[in-house]
């Protein structure tokens, strides 16, 4: 039989009316099922709701797994094997304090579970791409689990033979983060790494769509992209400066950020906080004093205007400047930078023959001044700020004083980072916030993501998948597969930026450029819980040509597998789509929690597998089986063996847990408490060649005249990619300055995390499209000019692609900056095989990543997809 999924509805194929039917009645509002029901329950709820009463046969504890940062507990009713209500953790209070255990309330998104698991879109059974079609076109034949499983393994085999373990690749996929055996994030963690790693090993990625830019910039400056005070010191704060960070939706459980910051608002009514963000975020809205609205791909130059002000009246410490930083003055600036110099390869742009001496005066000072190597630019007030950023001058003054009027915190959010010059934003920001002396204090913090503490359970959360050593010892960046499909041979260290990586995953770079190449291209993609491929990477109608490409000695992949509870996009570029469990279907173990509070619950199948769902260590197994390395795979353990095992590791190490499994899984959720001061981030040691903070980075200089930043002839010789040893502002690809493509495209287009889904999970779920429809932000004034309406359908076009969704026309975006929710599920018009990954088709699924580039960013070679230049025209 040959399915079809149609180009705008994606619906399993094989489902049955009856099925499905009697779905669409459990999806209704306030179910009411009768019935002699053992139990009837009055759901408590924490706040003054009035309570519902239903009824159920059994209630397990599970919890959703999927990537929004926290990590949810869930509670499961079921009557006649039916899932009847979704609920959450409902013990503990709201003190936010030492020694309280509060509840890890889940978010609404947790709530609508029932519409997952209970989803038209769900695969049903094993599907294979239909013989003779394109990867995207969508049409498939149903086969059985005996000959999927037949397939793929027949094809491992063919492909090792033929080029070895390197041309294996486990796709980024972060669906099932949360869980402990079927967990698909870290790829290095999960069940089929180990079975790689039993059969010769797996090309690796280095880093994350998360922090791509971050990662390996903030560490040029300060040695360390992630520590921050823990948030619940934010109550000693006299300011709080968010760039770029929205809590209220990245963060929305009870166990995470944007319930600590509500408090800390509640505790600390004093303190000012100021968010820096294009658009006025909900966190802005729920607990800002002030909305600091900046060009996207632009903080640097508001920070260079700050410190100029601050430096030319005399409001910086220059003592303490010149005791702990390298790069900031003039005057010592050659003699200064000798220590900069990176020592061996474990860092950046490692200058193995001493060549690359620098005789100029780079200094931040005379880039401030415009003065040495910045002779003619001009001096960077903040009116010249003010310029690029778009925030006036004397908000610039005002912002800078709250620096030097402390303690004040700095976090930055991904978001600024998230952009083709990225890393000179991440930099700036943190760079800022140490020059004025707000590191290692309580009430200030070091400008990187907040620390949200907990109280960690020692339980483990992945199986061992290294039981054998990784054979393959070069890695790629998260975000350059794709270049390994098409040129494997182009890509080396100082093109794509691929690196050695050992054992522990611990990677370094080349003493020679050029020298870590590549050995084979990927033939092989296991996406287990990823929407990466035709989602969450980029340039979807570049990504079509690219797996379309067709399967030659040097280039084309041959097989793709997707491992999936819903027929995604990505599953639609699959050569076989396996049908993958939900987290209610299957045992497992997760752990979370923030501040005061950390829990562990034991999770327990709520109910049977739907269709012909398996979960992914029972596909692994049996692929396993079918390679000869099965008991080495499982070491005669199932799923809830491991699970077992898992919790075992927490005894051993002293937790405080039941003698027995049997009556940890029985209680499943448990949580504790202490009475901890909250951290501060204090360095011990700077993890910088100079062991100080480096405001002008050698090992970035080093890399700007060592790399190749066409990437082997990949990209533009266009100068709008630049590697700069101070983080400063430069006109980069798509971003404010890039006068050029405005002329066509005026807009800038970012793509900001939404309530409505995490990612592209829970973009298949009705309820929540309802509350929170798919919109293209866009100012009023914006709007004016265009003839859009709020609600309008709009066309937005970048140089990549288009697509098609209704505007949002508000005041909550400043003008020239639009921004469409990343995750939206791509919908093509046609799937027409002869047009295939053309720009011209219209996706109307609003999703952002048609519009995207997939240029990697100049150091990190990662993700600068917030900067984007569109033109908005009414459909
Ligand atoms: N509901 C929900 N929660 C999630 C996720 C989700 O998809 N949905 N995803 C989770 C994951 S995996 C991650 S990595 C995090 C992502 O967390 P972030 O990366 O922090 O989220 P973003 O929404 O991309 O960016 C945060 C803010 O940065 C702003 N911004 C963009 N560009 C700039 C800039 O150049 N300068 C400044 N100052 N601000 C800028 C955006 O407008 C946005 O409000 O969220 C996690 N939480
Ligand atoms: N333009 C743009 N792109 C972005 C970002 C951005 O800000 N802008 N953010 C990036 C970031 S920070 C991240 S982390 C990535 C995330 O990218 P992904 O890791 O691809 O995240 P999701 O889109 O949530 O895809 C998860 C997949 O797991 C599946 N899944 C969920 N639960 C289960 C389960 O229980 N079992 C199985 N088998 N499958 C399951 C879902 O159906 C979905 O297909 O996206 C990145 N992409
Ligand atoms: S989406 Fe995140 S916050 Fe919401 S229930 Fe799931 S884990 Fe919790
Ligand atoms: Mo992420």
């Amino acid at each position: 039989m040959v399915q079809e999924a149609a180009g705008s509805t994606l619906r399993s194929p094989g489902i049955s009316r009856r099925s499905f039917l009697a779905w669409s009645g459990l999806l209704g509002a306030g179910v009411a099922l009768s019935g002699c029901a053992p139990h009837v329950e009055d759901e408590k709820a924490s706040t003054e709701e009035p309570a519902t009463t239903f009824e159920y046969d059994t209630v397990t504890w599970s919890g959703c797994h999927v990537n929004c940062g926290s990590r949810c507990p869930l509670k499961m009713y079921v009557k006649d094997g039916t899932v009847v209500r979704v609920g959450n953790d409902n013990d503990g209070t709201d003190d936010f304090e030492p020694g309280g255990i509060y509840q890890m309330r889940s978010c609404v998104r947790g709530r609508t579970n029932r519409q997952r698991i209970y989803n038209d879109t769900r695969v049903q059974k094993p599907l294979k791409r239909a013989e003779g079609t394109k990867r995207g076109e969508g049409v498939y034949d149903e086969i059985s689990w005996e000959e999927a499983i037949q397939t793929i393994a027949d094809t491992m085999k063919e492909i090792k033979d033929e080029y070895g373990n390197d041309a294996f690749y486990i796709q980024y996929g972060t669906g099932q983060l949360g869980g402990s055996v079927a967990k698909s994030w870290h790829p290095d963690s999960t069940a089929f790494a180990r079975l790689m790693n039993l059969w010769g090993g797996y090309l690796r990625h280095y880093c994350d769509y998360s922090t791509g830019q971050i990662n390996w910039e903030l560490p040029l400056f300060n040695g360390d992209a992630y520590s921050n005070n823990e948030v619940t010191d934010l109550v000693n704060s006299k300011n709080i400066i968010l760039f770029g960070n929205n809590p209220a939706n990245t963060r929305m459980s009870g166990s995470a950020m944007q319930y600590l910051i509500t408090q800390v608002r509640l505790q600390n009514p004093e303190a000012k906080i100021v968010v820096v963000d294009p658009h006025l975020s909900d966190t802005a809205v729920g607990v800002a004093n002030q909305w600091v609205p900046i060009h996207p791909g632009t903080d640097m130059a508001l920070v260079a205007g700050m410190i100029h002000y601050l430096h030319t009246n005399g409001k910086l410490d220059e003592a303490f400047i010149r005791d702990k930083f390298v790069g900031f003055y003039s005057d010592t600036f050659i003699e200064d930078v000798k220590q900069a110099e990176p020592k061996d390869t474990t860092f950046m742009g490692f200058d193995k023959d001493g060549a690359l001496e620098i005789t100029e005066d780079l200094s931040y000072e005379a880039y401030l001044m415009g003065t040495g190597a910045y002779a003619g630019s001009g001096e960077k007030t903040p009116e010249w700020a003010a310029a690029i950023t778009g925030v006036s001058a004397d908000t610039i003054r005002e912002l800078a004083d709250l620096f030097v009027d402390g303690p004040t915190a700095t976090i930055q959010g991904w978001g600024p980072q998230r952009h083709s010059n990225g890393g000179n934003n991440a930099r700036a920001i943190a760079m800022i916030a140490t020059l004025t002396g707000n590191v290692g204090i309580s009430g200030g913090g070091t400008g990187a993501r907040e620390g949200t503490g907990g109280v960690p359970y020692k339980v483990a959360t992945a199986i061992p998948t290294f039981p054998e050593k990784n054979g393959v010892d070069v890695c790629v960046s998260f975000f350059d597969w794709y270049q390994a499909i098409e040129d494997y041979q182009s890509m080396n260290d100082a093109t794509w930026g691929v690196r050695h990586i050992d054992e522990t995953g611990t990677t370094s770079y080349a003493e020679t450029p050029g020298e870590i190449t590549l050995k084979a291209p990927i033939k092989f993609i296991w996406n287990y819980a990823s929407n990466v491929m035709m989602g969450q990477h980029a340039d979807i109608n570049e990504c079509l040509r690219i797996y379309n490409l067709p399967d030659e000695k040097d280039s084309g992949v041959r097989m793709i597998v997707t491992v999936d509870c819903y027929l995604t996009p990505t599953a639609l570029v699959s050569d076989i789509i396996l049908p993958g469990t939900t987290a209610f279907e299957e045992d497992d173990i997760i752990t979370g929690g923030s501040a005061w509070t950390g829990f562990v619950c034991c999770e327990t199948a709520a109910i049977d597998p739907l269709f012909e769902a398996k979960p992914v260590y029972e596909i692994c197994t049996l692929i396993a089986d079918k390679l000869g390395i099965k008991d080495d795979f499982t070491e005669g353990k199932s799923q809830l063996d491991w699970v077992q095992w898992c919790y075992e590791q927490g005894v051993e190490a002293g937790e405080d847990l039941p003698a027995t499994f049997e009556e940890f899984r029985e209680q499943g959720l448990f949580k504790k408490t202490d009475d901890h001061t909250p951290a501060i981030a204090k360095p011990e040691k700077i993890a910088t060649p100079s062991g100080k903070y480096e405001v002008f980075s050698k090992q970035a200089y080093n890399l700007s005249q060592q790399w190749d930043l066409t990437c082997g002839g990949y990209v533009p010789d266009d100068g709008r990619d630049q590697i700069t040893g101070l983080p400063i502002y430069y006109s980069n690809v798509e971003g404010f300055g890039d006068e050029e493509t405005k002329a066509t495209y005026p807009f800038q287009l970012i793509g900001h995390h939404t309530k409505t889904r995490t990612h592209s999970s829970y973009g298949n779920v009705e309820w929540l499209k309802s509350v929170a429809p798919q919109q293209c932000w866009i100012n009023e004034q914006d709007a004016a000019e265009l003839g859009v309406k709020n609600g309008d359908d709009v066309v937005v076009t970048t140089e990549r692609g288009r697509t098609q969704l209704s505007a949002k026309v508000t005041p909550r975006i400043m003008p020239g900056v639009v921004s469409i929710p990343q995750g939206a599920w791509y919908d093509p018009e046609t799937r027409d095989p002869e047009t295939l990954g053309s720009k011209d088709v219209l996706d109307k699924g609003g999703c952002i990543s048609v519009l995207t580039s997939m240029r990697p960013t100049p150091i990190s070679k990662g993700n600068g997809v917030h900067s984007n230049l569109c033109k908005i025209e009414k459909a």
